[in-house]
This record gives structure tokens, C-alpha cells and sequence, in this order.
């Protein structure tokens, strides 16, 4: 495992910094076994009118509709929102439009299982005090070329909310992440803050951002922010309170990345979280089928 700049262990640097960065975590051959499965399911899809859903990535108007609150126990597609034109017809072909699919293909489709449950991300789990997490969710995100939208800044416990608070994100680089495709920037140190936003189910249907706090930090680099930017391999953990988020990918490269969210199974999960799994039960990174 690399251990990064410092010499501090994995545990001290994550707990410092509210984020790790770990190269060379998973060997090439894996990264593309993902996308070659994760580039069969977007040749299978077949787009209706609903599945159009666009999946908006600033996070104020995230597409609220029930396609994407469905997904929780699916694997769903959501467009990038400038892959169509005014007319709302795709103006690129099914495979550069997609923005993600998720959320549960760790639970649904081996390839992805097997890669959530490999014996090296349990041990770290362990190292990091979370082996007795839950993968509750799952995204492949491709960040297409030129129109890869961007994710503003968020905290993941904003998005899966627990009491206590015990999200951990774990963002796999497929690709190379670079400042010109839209690599993920983090706000070290920035997991110290109240939450100030949760984003939750609305009584009437359809989502809601409550604001708990004071304004979450937008991001750049007068603020604090630094660009993460890896190779293919890499994994990035990020505490549920770190503030993060990524630029949009202007540039002729893809930047795909494949990312697991785990929680404490004995937390309190809302019943008003916008994802619900249902009857899909929650396993563990040992959980191997
Ligand atoms: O991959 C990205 O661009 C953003 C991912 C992210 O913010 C997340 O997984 O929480």
C-alpha cells in the first residue's frame, strides 16, 4: 500500500485529513474488466421516456423523480444533461451520454460484487475501523468527454444520512483523474464541520434539501480545496463530512470511477433517506455470496 507523502499509517492520515489517497490499490486488469461490464450494460439499455431522466450534478436540483428514487435496489442510467439539445434529443451517441448508472450493481452484478468484496478492501475497511460497514451504494460514474457534468460540493452523509453519522465513500479512479477531465477536489481537514445539509425524501413527494448549518464551502483553491488528481488504480476514502466535488470534464478524455458508500448497519438509516433498498438486504465488504 502507498502511504503517501507522510509516513503517518492509513488510520492517522484518514482521521487527520478526513480523506485518503491510496495509488496502485487495484491492478489495471480490474479496472477494465469494470468498464467493459460497466460499457455492456450501457450497450443494453434501451432509453424510454422516463429512463431520459437527467441527472442533474448540482446538487440544489438533483432530478427528484421517481425513476431516481427507485433506484436504490436498481441498477438505473441517468443522462448527462448536455448530451441533448434544446429540442431534448441526444446529440451524442448512447455511450459518450451517459453520466452514471447505480445504485446497487455491487449487490447485483457479480463482476462489480467480487470487485466490492475483495479480500484487499475488506482489510483496509478493518485498518480504517469500518470492516463492520454495509455497502448501501454504488455509482459507476464516466465523466464523459466535453460534457462530464460537474458535482458541486457535497458531503456524502448530506446524501446517506445515518444516526449516528457513519457514511465512508470509496472512489475508485478507472481512468486517470486529472485537473483537464474533472478529478475529484477535497477539503483537507474539512470533515471537522456540522453537517449543513440534508438531502431527504419531501412529505409530498419528490426531494428536499433542509439546511441544517451554515452554507457548505463552494470549493476552489482559495478555500482550501485541493485537486486530487491520480492514475488509474488509485483509491480515494473519503469521511461522510469531508466536503468534495468535481469540476466539469471539458476535455476529449473520459474519467471513469467506480464508487462503493458504506454505512454502520447498526446506525439508524431514515426511513425518509431518499435511497430505500427495500427487501435488498445490506452485506459487508466480507459478505461474499
Ligand atoms: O466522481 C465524481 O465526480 C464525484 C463523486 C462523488 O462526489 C461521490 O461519490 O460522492
Amino acid at each position: 500500500m502507498t502511504t503517501g507523502p507522510t509516513d503517518a499509517a492509513p488510520r492517522e492520515r484518514f482521521e487527520a485529513d478526513g480523506y485518503l489517497v491510496l495509488e496502485d490499490f487495484f491492478p489495471s486488469d480490474e479496472a477494465a474488466t469494470l468498464i467493459a461490464r460497466a460499457d455492456e450494460l450501457v450497450a443494453a439499455f434501451k432509453p424510454d421516456e422516463v429512463t431520459r431522466s437527467i441527472f442533474s450534478t448540482n446538487e440544489q436540483t438533483r432530478t427528484s423523480d421517481d425513476y431516481f428514487l427507485a433506484s436504490g435496489d436498481r441498477i438505473s442510467f441517468f443522462f448527462e444533461p448536455e448530451a441533448f439539445d434544446s429540442n431534448g434529443n441526444l446529440q451524442v451517441p448512447l455511450d459518450r451520454a451517459i453520466n452514471k448508472f447505480g445504485h446497487a450493481q455491487h449487490d447485483l452484478e457479480p463482476v462489480f460484487d467480487d470487485f466490492s468484496r475483495h479480500q484487499r478492501l475488506a482489510d483496509l475497511a478493518g485498518r480504517l475501523g469500518v470492516g463492520g460497514h454495509a455497502l448501501v451504494q454504488s455509482m459507476l460514474i464516466f465523466k464523459q468527454p466535453g460534457i462530464g457534468g460537474e458535482v458541486s460540493s457535497h458531503t456524502d452523509h448530506t446524501f446517506l444520512w445515518t444516526e449516528p453519522r457513519s457514511v465512508v465513500g470509496f472512489w475508485f479512479a478507472l481512468e486517470d483523474a486529472t485537473l483537464d477531465n474533472g478529478c475529484l477536489w477535497a477539503l483537507p481537514g474539512g470533515h471537522r464541520r456540522k453537517p449543513a445539509r440534508r438531502f431527504r425524501r419531501a412529505p409530498g413527494g419528490g426531494t428536499t434539501m433542509e439546511v441544517l448549518g451554515d452554507e457548505p464551502p463552494a470549493g476552489g483553491a482559495e478555500a482550501g480545496f485541493v485537486p486530487l488528481e491520480v492514475r488509474s488504480g488509485t483509491l480515494i476514502v473519503l469521511d461522510g463530512l469531508l466536503p468534495h466535488y468535481s469540476l466539469a470534464n471539458r476535455s476529449q478524455r473520459r474519467r471513469a470511477a467506480y464508487t462503493l458508500h458504506a454505512i454502520d448497519p447498526t446506525a439508524h438509516y431514515p426511513s425518509d433517506n431518499w435511497l430505500q433498498r427495500n427487501d435488498l438486504p445490506l452485506r459487508g465488504f466480507r459478505d461474499r455470496r
